[in-house]
């Protein structure tokens, strides 16, 4: 299976640490792009219209995207057990998984805004909105995390990956100041062998 990556992308970690989870990392061969939404490379845009990362071409040629579907796919055909089949405990780790995707969302969007658009054309409301966005959902997460304990599932996976991130292009953002349960969390959670093996450069 061919992975479409970039090591700053936590949307392709979070495929990644699946992958490592279910015991099929080995079998994840990486291809490494560069891409912004302005530009992306022919050969991904032939493979996903949406010219976005992870994609993940299988060995019959078909192109999953995206991150949901390729840690779904991995999940099933490999038996991670990493998204519970039914009741409770689906709902919740699959709701911690949206609201860790949106959180990323938004601080790639604050990315792309500093880093893409022309300087005459940023917003700094549209940063303050997005970025907004991400201190909104740690105040939940905060007020969640003791609820987490030792559970690994896509939700809180996909939890440390969306921390780590933030740590990475919003450092100044000094979240653990304003979430301390969900940083005591997250320093024991994040020593676990998946994540200290995607850690970003
Ligand atoms: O938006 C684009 O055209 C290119 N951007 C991406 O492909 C980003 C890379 S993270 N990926 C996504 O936005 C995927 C989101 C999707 N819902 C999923 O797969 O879950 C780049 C981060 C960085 O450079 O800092």
């Amino acid at each position: 299976m061919k992975l479409y990556h970039n090591p700053a992308s936590p949307f392709v970690r979070k495929v990644r640490v699946v992958a490592l989870e279910c015991g099929v990392a080995d079998q994840l061969q990486l291809e490494e792009i560069a891409l912004t939404p302005v530009s992306t490379p022919d050969t991904l845009q032939a493979d996903n219209p949406l010219g976005k990362i992870p994609s993940l071409v299988l060995d019959n040629g078909q192109c999953l995207y995206d991150s949901r579907v390729i840690c779904e796919y991995l999940d099933t055909e490999f038996k991670g057990g990493l998204i519970p089949a039914t009741g409770d405990a689906r709902w919740q780790a699959l709701r911690l998984q949206a609201t860790a995707d949106g959180f990323c969302d938004a601080a790639v969007l604050v990315r792309y805004e500093g880093f893409v658009r022309p300087e005459d054309k940023q917003w700094s409301g549209w940063i303050d909105g997005q970025l907004n966005k991400c201190r909104r959902a740690l105040d939940v997460l905060e007020s969640e995390s003791s609820t987490f304990g030792d559970r690994c599932d896509i939700g809180t996976l996909s939890v440390a990956i969306a921390l780590e991130y933030f740590d990475f292009r919003n450092a100044d953002e000094q979240w653990r100041k304003k979430a301390p349960s969900l940083a005591a969390w997250y320093e024991a959670f994040s020593q676990r062998k998946s994540l200290q093996q995607t850690k970003p450069a």
